[in-house]
């Protein structure tokens, strides 16, 4: 199923189920490497999703503050390769939504536990932001807010599910948007998490 939410925002119910438990095991293999960890902030404020990365650049906040960088600051090394079976799914879903010729350099990964949420903001710290956004929602379902260019324009809610794929280019690529609040639940496939894989060209 496809749904488009206003302009450039393609949802795709389900796109991802198959692969889940291939996405879920390639996220264990990734972890290892590179472990999850709870990001500052340069305000100072912890973040309540776990982070990590893959891929040639990964994203990093700290008190200097935002930025893509190629070794994880944790271990001092690269970031984990991009594996392939990331790539290709960010690939096929951005050619889906419109978007041929996807080659993500970036893979962050949120995993959520219950209360855990990401306030509205932007994402803005990609060189080029004429390509789009691929996510994938693994495990717990949450509610997605999506606002517009400006901080205090109302957000639409959506729920997104375990295996649901959104493709966010064009003038979606600058809106705000963000997760409420995790709900406890069980997942067969994550247990009591959420994980969302964000692709994107960074470089
Ligand atoms: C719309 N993650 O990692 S995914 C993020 O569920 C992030 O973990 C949320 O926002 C999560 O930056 C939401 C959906 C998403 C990701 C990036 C976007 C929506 C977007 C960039 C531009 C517009
Ligand atoms: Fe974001």
């Amino acid at each position: 199923m496809q749904e488009r939410l206003g302009e450039d925002l393609v949802v795709l119910r389900r796109f991802a189920r198959d692969t889940a438990p291939a996405l879920m095991t390639t996220v264990a293999a990734v972890a290892a490497q590179a472990p999850l960890r709870h990001m500052v902030t340069p305000g100072g404020h912890s973040m309540s999703a776990a982070m990590t990365c893959a891929g040639a650049l990964g994203w990093v906040t700290d008190a200097r503050g935002y930025r893509y960088q190629g070794c994880d600051p944790e271990t001092g090394r690269p970031w984990p390769v991009m594996p392939e079976i990331f790539a290709e799914l960010a690939r096929q879903a951005a050619a889906a939504a419109g978007f041929p010729n996807f080659v993500p350099d970036a893979c962050l990964v949120n995993r959520y536990q219950p209360g855990a949420k990401m306030g509205l903001h932007q994402d803005k710290d990609e060189k080029d932001l004429s390509w789009p956004i691929v996510s994938v929602s693994l495990g717990l379902p949450i509610v997605f807010q999506f606002g517009g260019p400006k901080r205090s324009d109302r957000p639409q809610r959506i729920v997104l599910e375990h295996g649901d794929v959104v493709v966010w280019g064009g003038s979606a690529r600058l809106h705000y948007h963000g997760v409420l609040t995790l709900k406890a639940g069980q997942h067969p496939l994550t247990g009591g998490f959420r994980y969302n894989l964000t692709f994107r060209k960074a470089g």
